[in-house]
């Protein structure tokens, strides 16, 4: 397979020339300048309006990069996606996700049939149990109505159930508590089922292979700790135990009854699978009516990427600006703030989907690329790390240009509260933008030898995202714009957005470490000296 070598394009080479001139061009004078600045560069998509006048940028450097789009085949990528063409190349598989929500009556054919049927086949089923559970009609197996259920998973099958069960957690049923448990240490299952009555609890074991070591290893405990609660009767499994995943063979030799099993398929990536069957724990928790309105929130992310022209295409602009920063201004590292508590894991499930996806070094062709690709992911909620690392976006020597997400509406009673939450994130895109100059800070009256530091350079990037509340749909939206920028970074970088061979090394090493930390004679120095030392000291500790 050929791709494009993005910097070998007239495009990106004109870049290289642009950034000399724009880089050192300051947010104030870009405002001063451009009356229209705002208005002009804020777009919409769906329900969300996204600012992006606050980016170091001018109208030229927006035509050079949607030149760049152009010359790295970006709509053709685009296209392939939604058309089913198996652009995980290296796992020779199509990438699907948007089939998961697809409208009922779409086509979307793969390997001469139509998916989408079988799409809201599982949908309807995962409706029907989860309606069963909320109301209390599937009952445990001495009766009991089921008060928790514990989603056993880890990654993508694990960070997107649990980000949108606290987004959502407004829309959770008021009888039911759920837990997460992803971890190899034994301590999060043992926290999640603590106070918990077996005859209560149900287990989702979400595993896409059902070969998982962390997965099976909890799911394996944890029908221990079921049993236990039923004297060893075995049968109770079925009525604790579902599975969602596309290995039948692997779930009914665990012991699941394939009827309690929710599939999905081998073109779903797990980072890209949260509004499959993957997602039965969230349908259980807000209803299939809510998992729906989020699935349309999705589509309509997906349509807005697959219909509006690029230079009104927000997914497209954000992965353009992001390219400019990465490869052209060299910023290496991009913030996601929510100022919104519930999407406390946001951040998280996005360094998933980002850094899985784009954090690679070789072409789809396998040359080694000699740009930067995926940038370092990171964040935290506002106003929380306003008191902690916000210091260094505003004042440390590297930019980080930032993503601000809010909303504008709140519950009646949670209103003036919310108005300060607003107040602080448009201070802060201001405050990153426009900084503070010295003389600014001399005529607030501070001592000279102060001013330095309290002078703020400015000319810190920030986007606004911001929607009317954080509904459903509106998190559909949001997660479907970074899977849309995702993609359109990958097409410009030339590299597989969607296989993740850089965690099968650790994870090979550690199945020969765990070996040779529970064989009877351990041989301690069959690796370099520190990894061997390291293990010498675990087996010391555990003789000692
Ligand atoms: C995501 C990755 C990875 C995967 C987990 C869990 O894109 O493939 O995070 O989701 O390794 O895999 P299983 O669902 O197969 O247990």
């Amino acid at each position: 397979m050929t791709t494009t070598d993005p910097s070998q394009t007239s495009a990106w080479q004109a870049l290289v020339a642009h950034a000399e001139q724009v880089g050192p061009m300051h947010l104030r004078e870009l405002f001063a300048a451009d009356t229209d600045r705002a208005t002009r560069l804020t777009f919409d998509a769906a329900d969300l309006t996204v600012d992006m006048s606050k980016h170091r940028v001018t109208d030229q450097t927006i035509r050079l990069l949607l030149d760049l789009a152009a010359q790295t085949g970006v709509a053709d990528k685009i296209e392939a996606m939604f058309s089913g063409e198996p652009i995980n190349s290296t796992e020779g598989r199509e990438v699907l996700h948007t089939a998961l929500r697809a409208a009922p009556d779409d086509s979307i054919i793969v390997d001469g049939e139509n998916v989408v049927p079988d799409v809201h086949e599982v949908l309807d089923r995962m409706a029907a149990f989860s309606e069963r559970v909320r109301s209390g009609d599937w009952v445990g197996h001495s009766g009991s109505r089921i008060r928790t259920v514990v989603n056993i998973g880890i990654g993508g099958s694990d960070l997107g159930p649990l980000m949108a069960f606290r987004a959502l957690s407004a829309e959770v049923h008021p009888n039911l508590d759920f837990r997460f448990v992803s971890n190899i240490d034994p301590a999060n299952l043992l926290d999640a089922t603590a106070g918990l009555d077996p005859a209560e609890t149900l287990f989702i074991v979400a595993s896409k292979t059902f070969t998982t070591i962390e997965t099976l290893t909890n799911a394996r405990h944890a029908r221990d700790w079921l049993l236990a609660g039923y004297d060893g009767d075995a049968a109770a499994v079925a009525k604790h135990f579902v599975a969602v995943s596309t290995n039948a063979e692997q779930v009914e030799a665990f012991g699941i009854d394939t009827n309690n099993m929710f599939g999905f398929w081998d073109w779903v990536g797990g980072r890209y699978s949260f509004e499959s069957a993957i997602g039965l724990s969230l349908m259980i928790a807000i209803g299939a009516d809510s998992f729906h309105e989020m699935l349309s929130g999705f589509r309509s992310m997906d349509q807005h990427l697959r219909s509006t022209p690029f230079d009104h295409n927000v997914p497209v602009l954000a992965a353009l600006l992001g390219v400019w920063y990465r490869n052209f201004l060299g910023f290496p590292t991009h913030a996601v703030l929510p100022y919104a508590q519930r999407l406390d894991r946001f951040p998280a499930y996005l360094q998933q989907l980002d850094m899985e996806s784009n954090g690679k070094s070789n072409r789809l062709d396998g040359s080694r690329v000699g740009y930067d690709t995926g940038p370092i992911v990171w964040g935290e909620p506002g106003t929380n790390g306003q008191h902690a690392f916000y210091q260094l976006i505003h004042q440390g020597t590297t930019i980080i240009p930032s993503d601000l997400i809010g909303f504008l509406s709140a519950d009646e009673d949670l209103a003036p509260q919310h108005e300060l939450l607003f107040a602080n994130m448009v201070a802060q895109a201001e405050a990153l933008a426009f900084g503070k100059t010295p003389e600014e800070v001399a005529e607030a009256g501070s001592a000279p030898d102060l001013v330095p530091h309290r002078t703020f350079e400015g000319n810190r990037p920030s986007t606004v995202i911001l929607a009317k509340a954080l509904t459903p749909s509106v998190l559909g939206q949001l997660v479907a714009f970074y899977e849309h920028k995702v993609l359109v970074q990958g097409a410009i970088w030339g590299i597989n957005s969607f296989d993740q061979w850089g965690v099968e090394l650790g994870k090979a090493l550690a199945t020969q470490i765990g070996n040779e930390l529970g064989s009877a004679s351990p041989e301690p120095d069959k690796h370099d000296a520190s990894t061997n030392a390291l293990i010498e000291m675990f087996l010391n500790a555990g003789s000692s």
